[in-house]
């Protein structure tokens, strides 16, 4: 497929050929579009935040952080934070209202070192975690459990070699750190976080390290159940909503949406995509209609956010 500026739903992309995508878009659109090299992963890789506007110069609007890419083999998580970067800045028209009061800022790939390395071969296809040596032994922490909230108290190892591994301790992880940074630095003017995952077909709000729920668990439960319904109607698909915790049956404490949560984000949500082929491995001609309607979904769940 000849490169017109735009990844297509054709296939999966690797982190090189995502960057330049992100690096070409705000080439294109210097006015619109701002890129921000964030950080570094553990083997070297740049991480890149996009930041969508509508090329109106006022400063300080509010917020959406969307993150992708947290876990390595979850490839259609990357596919579908591309799809909405393209989506926000194609199609200004449709979606001028997403914008008018609103700055997005996507990080498409949290861990860049665990994804390239599923894309090295079928043995490694399935690969989670980050790549730095977490032991003599082992290799990799999971990114999603090395947040400093309740940081691994349940639903996480202290095993370094386990699939779901906390880290040494909270933040050890540079890509964790990354997104610890940019809640922070967006959380004053942030009104939505939102992290991809896969699988499952879930919209999770907090918390996923207890049982019980926020005060308001009535607003999360109101925007992700505006993005349930719009991807039923678009699609069929059916999502579950609910809180992390007794929705997938397991507690999980150090993950981001809590983290982010409890730092001040009013919204904070889990999406997990539907499965494709064994799970974590949808081929690619289901990318298309997964990323679309991972975007009538995200597009609801903001709409919901901004008229609130
Ligand atoms: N699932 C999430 C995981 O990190 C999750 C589930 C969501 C746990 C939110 C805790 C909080 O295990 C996948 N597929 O990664
Ligand atoms: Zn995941």
């Amino acid at each position: 497929f000849p490169y017109n500026g735009r990844l297509g739903t054709e296939r999966y992309y690797n982190h090189d050929e995502i960057n330049q995508f992100i690096e070409d878009l705000a080439k294109e659109n210097p006015r619109r579009i701002f890129l921000k090299t964030v950080g570094k992963s553990y083997e070297g890789r740049w991480l890149k935040t996009v930041t969508i506007t509508n090329g109106d110069a006022r400063r300080n609007k509010n917020v959406i952080l969307v993150d992708g890419g947290f876990h390595a083999r979850e490839w259609i998580s990357p596919a579908a934070a591309i799809y909405l970067i393209s989506q926000l800045v194609d199609n200004l028209q449709d979606n001028a209202d997403l914008l008018q009061d609103y700055d997005w800022v996507i990080l498409p790939v949290v861990n860049p070192d665990g994804y390239e390395y599923t894309q090295l071969s079928e043995e490694t296809r399935f690969w989670r975690k980050t790549r730095k040596p977490s032991s003599p032994d082992c290799i990799g922490t999971d990114p999603n459990r090395n947040f400093d909230f309740h940081w691994n108290e349940t639903g996480a190892s202290s095993d370094p070699c386990s699939l779901t591994y906390a880290g040494e301790k909270a933040f050890s992880e540079p890509e964790a750190v990354v997104v610890r940074d940019l809640i922070h630095s967006y959380v004053d003017r942030g009104k939505m976080y939102l992290t991809l995952h896969s699988y499952g077909s879930l919209i999770l709000y907090p918390w996923g390290w207890t049982e019980g729920v926020p005060d308001t668990v009535a607003d999360l439960h109101e925007v992700a159940a505006e993005g349930q319904n719009a991807i039923l109607e678009a699609t069929g698909t059916e999502y579950l909503i609910g809180p992390s915790t007794t929705t997938i049956n397991y507690a999980a404490a150090g993950a981001s949406d809590d983290y982010a949560f409890n730092a001040g984000f009013p919204i904070s949500f889990t999406m997990e995509l539907p499965a494709g082929g064994t799970g974590f491995d949808p081929p690619a001609s289901d990318i298309d209609h997964l990323v679309k309607e991972t975007w009538v979904g995200i597009a609801a769940m903001a709409r919901r956010v901004i008229q609130k």
